[in-house]
């Protein structure tokens, strides 16, 4: 899953793809180099930020995916029932919802209703406070068990399981080795039954890992060997940005398998 952040203020790519030109380019770059869809939001949730609204929202991603027609498998990464509503009739297939349904109580109903799949996430907190002391007891059990009943909610309200998968949310809400027990642990998310999304390309934990301790991104290097971890524990869909190389990095992961 190839990353195409529309914003001017994501923490690795900010501004990048903020016009719709360059964000189109980006999208069908990245199919081209092997992805198999590509995440468009429009709403940077990097620890710290501000919520942008609706008609701004909407501003940003329209144009993206009224250029990219149904061209490129497109995942909408959105709360908002409303974006994820117009996105889907753009031709979005899948609804990558960092809130796992608790953001909007709408949106449950769009993705039931439209066929579409669905990420749930989990997130401690919310992006503006969710880094101020993260605390759990059990990291990894907290996270299934949160993933299991946001599985069961999303059922309730007509979402078809084989439509879901789930991410334990690298960095949203997670010391440093909060992410490391999640990823060395991660067959159990995987024990859950359904496919695993992981989202830890450039984060914040990977450039602090290699030494840094007020590191707000990582490398491409560190990036390549955590999507090689997480495959080899299960993950089924690595959300990157830098495509081309971890497509090779998981070529030769799954040589070796
Ligand atoms: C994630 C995400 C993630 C899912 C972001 C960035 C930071 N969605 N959206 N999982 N991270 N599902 O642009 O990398 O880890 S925002």
């Amino acid at each position: 899953m190839g990353i195409v952040n529309v914003t001017p203020d994501s923490f690795a790519d900010g501004g990048v793809n903020y016009r719709p030109e360059d964000a189109i380019a980006s999208a069908r770059r990245m199919v081209t180099e092997g992805a198999a869809i590509v995440d468009v939001g429009g709403e940077s949730t990097r620890p710290g930020a501000d919520p942008v609204s609706l008609d701004e929202e909407l501003n940003r991603i329209v144009p993206v995916l009224e250029g990219l027609a149904g061209t490129v498998p497109v995942s909408i990464d959105t709360a908002k029932a409303e974006v994820a509503r117009r996105a889907v009739e753009l031709g979005a297939v899948l609804v990558n919802d960092v809130t796992a349904l608790r953001g909007d109580p709408e949106l449950a109903g769009v993705v039931a209703d439209s066929g579409a799949y669905l990420c749930l996430m989990h997130m401690l907190g919310e992006p503006r406070t969710m880094q101020v002391a993260p605390r759990y007891d059990d990291v990894v059990a907290e996270v299934a068990a949160f993933l299991e009943e946001r599985l069961r909610i999303a059922g309730d309200a007509g979402i078809a399981e084989e439509r879901i998968c789930l991410d334990p949310g690298f960095g949203f809400g997670k010391t440093v080795e909060h992410n490391f027990e999640i990823l060395r642990r991660l067959n159990e998310i995987a024990a859950l039954g359904r496919p695993v999304l992981v989202g830890i390309s450039r984060k914040r934990a990977l450039g602090r890992i290699l030494g840094d301790p007020e590191a707000t991104t990582g490398p491409l290097s560190a990036s390549l060997a955590a999507a090689v971890a997480a495959y080899e524990r299960g993950a089924t869909i690595l959300r990157v940005h830098d495509v081309r190389e971890t497509v090779e990095a998981l070529t030769v992961a799954t040589a070796v398998q």
